[in-house]
Order: C-alpha cells, then structure tokens, then sequence
C-alpha cells in the first residue's frame, strides 16, 4: 500500500513520520505527471506546491481552518489529501472532478477560484464573519507572486491592512505568472529572495541598538528615531509592514518542517500575517522545471519525453492571430500589442521578439491593459489587446468608459470566445458578446474561418473607432491564409479587409424554408446543418453574419423575408448575445411576428470537459443543430 493511500483525510497525515511525508511528497509528484500527461492540465504550478500543500494540512485543521487557492489551479494536491484521490484520474473530465476548486466536491473546497488574485478579498469576507460570529479558526489564502500583480489583491492587502484581521497569507512565489512574472512589485520580491543576509543584519544592528545607553531623554528620542529609520533599510517585506501586515521569510517552500513551524507560528498572531515562501516550479518532472511556461497548463503529453502527444495538423486562431499581428506591425508602426500575463496563451511570443519596445505585458492587470490600450489609442497608437473572453470580464467597465466612450480605436483581439474545454466554467467565453455588443462605438465580429480572422484585424486597423474580434479556442479550417500561402497585398495593411458592416450569404437554397444566420465558429456548423437538413428535404439559407455589431440588417431582412424563419446561431449564451441583436433588428424593423429560434449556449454555467464533449451536450454540433431546427420547423419543442 502505498503512503498516499493511506491518507483519506488531512488528519491521516498527522500520523506520518518525517520520512514517510518525504516519500509521500514523491508519490504525489509521480501521480501528478501520470494523470495530467492523460488528462492534460496544470502541471508546473502543483508540482510546485506539493510540500507547501502537505504543510498546510499539517499545520491547519481544515476545514474548520478555511484554506482558498487563489486562481485554484494549483489545487490538486489538496484534491488529493482531502479524500479525492480515488476519482483523481477523472479530473477535467467530463463528469469527473474539475480542475478548480469546487464547493460541490468537497468541503474543504471552500470557495471557488479561477480567475486570479481574488483570494485575499474573499478571505477577508470569511475572516470578518468568524470574528462576529465569536469563532476563532484560521483563514488562509494561498497567492502565487503572479496573483499578486492584480489589482484586485492590492485592494485586499490595504483593507485588511488597515482593518487589522487575522488572515495568514501565505506567497508562493516561483517567480513565474504562466510567463516569467512582470512588474516592480515582482523585482521587490526578487529583492527578499536575496536579501536573506537581511534577516541575520537585522538581528545584528538591533542588538546594537539595544545596547546604546539612555543617557537623558533627548539621546532616548534619536536613539528610537534611529532605530526607525534604520528598520526601513532592513527590515524585510517592509512594503507589507507598512501596509499593516506583519510578514514572515522568505521560507524554502520545499521544506516541510519550517513550513509547518511558520504557519504555526503565524496563527499565534492577531493581525494579518505574510508568509513568504520559495517555491520552484515544475519540481520534480525535468521537463518541467526546465519550461515551466509550457507546462503551466498543458495538453497531455509522453511523460518520459515531455512532448505533446497529439501536434495539431492546422493552425490554431490564436498562432493565426500572432502570425498576423506579426505581419501588419511590419507595415504599420504605430501598431503596439498588450497582453495581461498571457503572451504564450494569446499567441504574441513571436510578435515580442520581433518588436520588444511596443509589446507590453501587464501582469494580471486586465482592467489596467484595457485603458493602458485606450492612453495609447488617444496618444494616436494602434494598440491591440490580446486577452481571453472570459478574463476581459474584469475590464467591462474600461472599455465602455476608457475606450468606447472617447470612440478610441483599440483592438481587442478576444480569445477563448466560446467553449474552452477542460478548464470549465470559470474560463468558458460564453458572455463576450453579450457584454460587448451593446456598446456604443464598438464594432464585435467574429470570424468563420482563420483567413477571415485575418481579414478582421486588418478591417480593425482601419476602423475609425474601436473594435472587438473573438475567436474561439479551436484549430482553425485549414485554409490557405495570406503572408502564408496567399501573397501579401503590395500596398497597405498587405491583406484585404473584411467588408465593414456587412455579412456574406454562404448558401442560398431554392425556396429555403429557414435561414440559419451564423456568427464565428457556428456559421461552419451552419453549413453542415443545413447539408443535413437538405437530405431531409428541408432547404436552408445560411449566412455567415461576421459582425454583431454593426448587424447587416439589409442582408438579414432579405433572407428572413424569403424564408419565414430564422434560426441564430452563436457559441455564447443565447441571452443578450448575437441572436438578441437579431430579434431586436427583426422587431425594429416591423418583423416581430417572424419565427425565430436562438441557438446558443444555455442559460445556466456549463460544465468542464473536452470541447466536443460540451459542444454535443448543448447541442451546437451540426447533427443536433439539423435536429433542434427540423423539430422546431416541424412545430414540435425543437
Ligand atoms: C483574471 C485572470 N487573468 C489571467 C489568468 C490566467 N492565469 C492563470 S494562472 C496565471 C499565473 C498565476 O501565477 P501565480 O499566481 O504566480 O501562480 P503559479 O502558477 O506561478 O503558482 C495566470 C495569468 C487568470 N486565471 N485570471
């Protein structure tokens, strides 16, 4: 039987010797690379983690203690020591366990992560109703460096600084976000790891201190002001102490036993208390340790090589949209691009190599990227901002404030719109086009193929105002695309633009009985659909939309008057998305009482598992698309 196995609960681990707990730590670490080269998933990060986390177990009573993983996804070694470890093989699974923490697996889940630096926040809220309610457990918020370069977290440092909780926050920093970790506060942390001579200094000059005679009152009072100034040179983590933490470290966080003994420590405390703690990345799985980027979040691989076990055949969205980038900022300079602790994930590797001076990396700052963009916009740039659908949530409001209401022209080159997979329901980009395509000023499009990707930013470049493409996280259709195979135009942007404002019809059936109006990644399916329903002898038009906003009407109006019924198609939540702003162009144009069916993602939060898993459970394939429409056209519940 192996140690692991013997531990259900986080108390099991009270009862193992120190050498036990050492061969325990390397337990995990082979289950771990075994399940995520199967899986897929977020290896470097829990590698990383995996003594801090048997610390944390060890020295805290969960769940009565209430421990939160910030962004979460170095969560799977706590899945492990909390009873999951038998339905470990199914994470990211469709039905099995997710890769974040979750409230509904467990009750040492205690509040659900996934997007960055929200960790300290909700700890705070937890800490403030333990102390009203009289109870006295500890409240422990894990935050990598990477997390702490959010807004977010500075928020929740100051207040809880100034309220004075008791919160153990315990800094795992490996001096990685997914990328190498950006930022001044990132450079101050650097500082700590090497000033550890700090630490003895410090004890040494407060000796001397200590010593200097009190002679009168005067001498008394320079002395202190002595000592004061003096701790501001070395005392360790003084940004934390002045901020009203006390901190602690910087501890090896690959130390089991000086963990333990610190956390201890720190839950003597009354006020917040910073651990600092050095952890390495990918420990433990060479491959890992040597590219630990790559394996932040990875696809599953051979373990004993390291490399992907499937190399996609064509190009992803997000290489097209890197490539071309790439491609328009060698004719255009005044292009810049922006990426918020993602230029692997957003495909902008190769653009910051090529034009290190106008690439800029945020941190975890989306709300900070967005109106960077617009400074640059107003200051006659054409910035992009590169970002995943569902993390460009947090910049909702800068974008109608900062970009769209000075009608500045910033690109935002939308990631991950849609259904992402494994990852689930925290990073799904099922609200984008709802939370943009009602703003004023911003143009939305989404394209049906990797070259019209191409044709969409260069259109964007052009645009007076601002404007949005999304994309999904998909392989591409394997067309030929410019600068690649199509020659680059001589003049210009060097590729030709989408029509501004204007959708395409991609096939036009006699006497269509149904036209299915398509946006981005549905418009395919559209067409597969309707080749479907054409052997059942139901004709159907199908338009490829390209822009939510603004709609082509006149193309829409024509093809719903021809058919009588129109079906909308989009992979975003069929609330306030694209097919709203077709029923609303519909009845504002005098065609309320036309049929309409919109097909999108469901109301509620869906799942994780493999994006064709989830495609056919909400029924966007083209089969259950053929069959929802032929069943709602037959008049019965489609
Ligand atoms: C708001 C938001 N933006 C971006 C991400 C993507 N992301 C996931 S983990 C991560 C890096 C986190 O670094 P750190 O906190 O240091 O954790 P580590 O993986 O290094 O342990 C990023 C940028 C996210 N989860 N949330």
């Amino acid at each position: 039987m192996s140690i692991l196995e013997r531990i259900d609960q986080p108390a099991d681990l009270r009862r193992l010797t120190a050498e036990e707990l050492n061969r325990l730590a390397d337990e995990i670490r082979e289950i771990l690379v075994q399940t995520v080269a199967r899986t897929g998933g977020h290896l470097a990060s829990n590698l990383g983690v995996v003594e801090l986390t048997i610390a944390l177990h060890l020295a805290f009573d969960s769940p009565r203690d209430q421990i939160i993983w910030d962004v979460g996804h170095q969560s799977y070694v706590h899945k492990l020591l909390t009873g999951r470890r038998a339905a470990f093989s199914s994470l990211r699974q469709y039905g099995g366990l997710a890769g974040f923490p979750k409230r509904a697996e467990s009750q040492h889940d205690l509040f659900e992560t996934g997007h960055s630096s929200t960790a300290l926040s909700a700890a705070l809220g937890l800490a403030i109703a333990r102390d009203l309610a009289g109870r006295n457990n500890q409240v422990v918020a894990v935050v990598g460096d990477g997390a702490m370069t959010a807004g977010m977290a500075f928020e929740a440092l100051n207040q809880i600084g100034h309220l004075k909780k008791h919160i153990i926050c315990v800094l795992n920093d490996n001096e990685m976000s997914i990328a190498r970790n950006v930022g001044a506060m990132s450079r101050y942390l650097a500082r700590l790891r090497m000033d550890r001579t700090y630490t003895r200094a410090k004890d040494d000059i407060e000796y001397l201190l200590n010593r200097i005679p009190a002679v009168g009152p005067g001498m008394a009072r320079l002395a202190e002001r002595l000592k004061d100034s003096l701790k501001y040179l070395l005392v360790p983590g003084m940004l934390f102490e002045e901020l009203g933490w006390s901190y602690f470290g910087p501890f090896d966080g690959h130390d089991v036993q000086a963990l333990v003994e610190a956390f201890r420590e720190a839950s003597q405390y009354a006020d917040p208390v910073m651990i600092h703690v050095l952890t390495r990345k990918g420990k433990g799985y060479e491959p890992a340790e040597t590219d630990a980027a790559r394996f932040h979040g990875t696809a599953p691989f051979v373990v004993e090589s390291g490399e992907l076990l499937r190399q996609p055949t064509r190009p992803s969205y997000t290489q097209v949209f890197g490539e071309t980038m790439v491609q328009l900022a060698r004719r255009d300079p005044r292009i810049v691009a922006i990426t918020a602790a993602m230029p692997e994930g957003t495909g902008l590797t190769e653009f910051a190599q090529a034009f290190p001076e106008r690439f800029f990396d945020v941190g975890i700052a989306e709300q900070h990227g967005a109106t960077l963009a617009a400074g640059l916009a107003a200051a006659g740039l054409r910035p992009v901002f590169a970002v995943y659908s569902t993390f460009l949530q947090r910049g909702y409001d800068q974008i109608v404030h900062d970009i769209a209401l000075q009608n500045l022209p910033v690109v935002l080159a939308v990631d991950r719109g849609g259904l992402v997979g494994e990852d689930g329901p925290t990073h799904h980009g099922s609200f984008d086009l709802s939370y943009l395509s009602h703003i004023p000023n911003l143009a939305v499009m989404a394209p049906r193929d990797e070259r019209e990707l191409q044709q969409m930013l260069a259109a964007a470049f052009t645009a007076p105002g601002p404007a949005a493409i999304r994309y999904p996280r998909a392989s591409g259709e394997g067309l030929p695309l410019y600068g690649r195979d199509i020659p680059l135009l001589p003049e210009g942007a060097g590729i030709p633009t989408v029509p501004w404002g204007r959708g395409e019809v991609r096939r036009r059936a006699e006497g269509a009985r149904v036209a299915l109006v398509a946006l981005g990644t549905m418009v395919v399916v559209a067409e597969k659909a309707a080749d479907l329903l054409a052997g059942e002898g139901i004709p159907a038009t199908v338009v490829n939309a390209r822009f939510c906003r603004p709609l082509d009407e006149e193309l829409l109006l024509g093809v719903a008057d021809a058919a009588g019924a129109v079906v909308t198609l989009e992979e975003n939540t069929a609330r306030g998305g694209f097919g709203a702003v077709v029923l609303e162009a519909l009845s504002r144009h005098g065609r309320s009482g036309m049929r309409t069916l919109l097909l999108g993602l469901p109301d509620e939060f869906v799942t994780h598992g493999s994006r064709s898993v989830l495609l056919e459970a909400v029924g966007l394939t083209p089969a259950a698309v053929a069959r929802r429409v032929g069943a709602w056209l037959a008049g019965g519940p489609e």
